[in-house]
């Protein structure tokens, strides 16, 4: 084509889409390879917040706002590559929500799903649907969806958890809804540690029908999680990527502990360097015990207790122990993925 000849078929093409767009329309054969790329092309960027880093912001932010005027006095983990978009991954959401002594952040319940990982502090309690449950630092619990949840600290201590919802997948859906209680507190009517008994013992009541879609273990404390990854590291059967990597169930279903949001917690002994790893579900780790180092994209990413970062889909990576044994929990979207059809990892 010469250059005139291309210049008119441009022209006359812009011209075609000025008046295509005053018709809600736009041709596709401009933006199908951004649409439906080969793979994964995630804007999130890799990233990590150093829990001593952060902690004083954290804590300015308990004298600026009470929980009650905040109802929940949280600082956002947004992620650097999508500013102003309050995610921490392209479908997840992420904050550290900090609890003073005697403070309550007010019931409510929403059509989100919530996780809490306890960071600092140790005795604050979140109630769920009539229960109370005391958290304490590793302990991973859960607020299924429109269920009423406040909480409330009667510790002497401030308590800091890590948050993580699916408030962005629900967005992308135009799917929320969320209201108030009409107290500041729930009505407790099942005594602390029922549903843990009743549905976290390797039994589960006689009759008892699949549901709703969240675990009704609403609190998997992490004693009990770090004593089976205890035992069963004796029987050496360590995943080149992962260490000694275990999900949360559901037991009524079997399937992952929540229906939008999949949480793991994995052991790697000292010494541990990972194989090469990537998957489509961008994850977000926290480091509960010793210290490593992930690569992530080329980049190195170092982490101690209480550190949170987070890995983008389909970006390659690997994790390196620089202590003794290394704790790691990690939450991501993988449930629905696998719901959809769409997982895949790549080894190596
Ligand atoms: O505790 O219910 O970080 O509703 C964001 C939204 C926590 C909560 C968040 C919420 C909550």
């Amino acid at each position: 084509m010469t250059q005139a000849r291309q210049n008119t078929v441009s022209n006359s093409r812009a011209d075609f889409y000025e008046r295509i767009g005053q018709r809600s329309m736009t041709p596709l054969w401009e933006v199908m390879r951004g649409l439906v790329t080969p793979e994964p092309a995630s804007p999130c960027a890799p990233n990590l917040w150093r829990y001593d880093d952060i902690r004083p912001f954290i804590m300015e932010a308990g004298g600026l706002i009470t929980a009650k005027e905040a109802e929940r006095r949280v600082l956002i983990l947004e992620n650097p590559g999508m500013p102003g978009q309050s995610r921490i991954t392209r479908s997840l959401y992420a904050g550290m929500q900090l609890i003073l002594p005697g403070e309550v952040a007010p019931s409510h319940r929403h059509m989100q799903t919530a996780l809490r990982f306890v960071i600092e502090g140790s005795g604050a309690y979140t109630a769920v649907d009539g229960e109370k449950t005391i958290m304490r630092p590793g302990d991973f619990v859960i607020t299924p969806q429109w269920c009423w949840h406040d909480h409330g600290n009667d510790s002497d201590a401030p308590m800091v958890w890590l948050d993580g919802l699916d408030i962005p997948l629900v967005q992308f859906l135009d799917a929320s809804f969320a209201e108030h209680f009409e107290a500041d507190e729930q009505p407790l009517t099942r005594p602390e540690g029922d549903s843990l008994a009743r549905f976290g013992a390797g039994l589960l009541p006689v009759d008892q029908e699949a549901g709703a879609l969240s675990s009704p273990v609403f609190n998997y404390p992490y004693a009990r999680t770090r004593e089976a990854l205890e035992t069963m590291r004796r029987s050496d059967e360590w995943d080149p990527c992962h260490g000694l990597k275990m999900k949360y169930v559901n037991p009524v279903t079997g399937g992952f502990a929540m229906p939008t949001m999949a949480t793991f917690m994995q052991l790697m002994p000292k010494g541990f360097t990972g194989a090469p790893y990537r998957s489509t579900d961008g994850m977000v780790y926290v480091c509960v015990e010793g210290t490593g180092e992930t690569v992530i994209n080329g980049e190195t990413f170092a982490w101690g207790p209480r550190d949170t970062f987070v890995v983008p889909s389909w970006a390659g990576h690997h994790h390196r122990v620089t202590s003794d044994d290394a704790v790691l929990f990690s939450f991501s979207d993988r449930v629905v993925q696998e719901k959809l059809g769409l997982w895949r990892e790549k080894r190596g």
